[in-house]
């Protein structure tokens, strides 16, 4: 039915640490001398994702609540959800970040191709993870991760922008070879972009 999923998880190996009173701020006692202390698993997609041809749109949707007034009995107002579409334009609004709510509907659509009834072939993104920031924006190594401060973020295709990160930002994670951050920078147009 076209649905494709990515998944990842961990092994069930443990990272722990040697247990002091005080890392219990930090973790779980697991053993005499075992801790088992907070981490982040962060794993980040970078796709090329088309649907009916290169060129797509990015759009998401809300359900807001509407009041209005009973059509057959004016004295009465009915509240009902509507459905609130938004079509990201640019990079800028494109790119989701933590601590903002994320949309209810995730969609990337061809406007040139039309389903039957009208509608434009789409893929929805399902965003089932639970990650989150994991240090404050912009502080020290956090520029080595930029990516990470996007849930989703859209971005025009370009063949010199093929990943979102490099295996050299483990080295040197204060000013990364690779910065994801730089292709949202620019802010370009993503309607009907490949
Ligand atoms: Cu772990």
């Amino acid at each position: 039915n076209g649905v494709m999923e990515a998944k990842m998880s961990a092994t069930g190996y443990l990272h722990s640490t040697f247990f002091t009173s005080k890392g219990l701020h930090y973790g779980t006692r697991l053993y005499e001398n075992g801790l088992g202390n907070v981490h982040t698993h962060l794993i980040h997609y970078k796709v090329d994702l088309d649907i009916a041809g290169q060129n797509n749109s990015f759009e998401t949707v809300d359900v807001k609540f509407v009041n209005f007034t009973n059509p057959w009995s004016p004295e009465n107002s009915i509240v009902q959800p509507k459905l609130h579409s938004t079509e990201h334009k640019t990079e800028r609004s494109a790119a989701l970040r933590f601590g903002k709510k994320m949309p209810r509907h995730v969609l990337f659509s061809n406007p040139n191709k039309k389903n039957k009834w009208g509608h434009p072939r789409s893929y929805r993104i399902q965003y089932n993870s639970h990650a989150d920031a994991v240090l404050p924006k912009g502080w020290k190594e956090e520029n080595g991760i930029t990516w990470s401060r996007y849930p989703l973020a859209v971005t025009l295709h370009k063949d010199n922008e093929a990943t979102s990160s490099s295996m050299f930002a483990q080295g040197n994670p204060w000013e990364p070879v690779v910065s994801f951050e730089d292709y949202i920078r620019d802010n370009e147009n993503i309607v009907n972009q490949v």
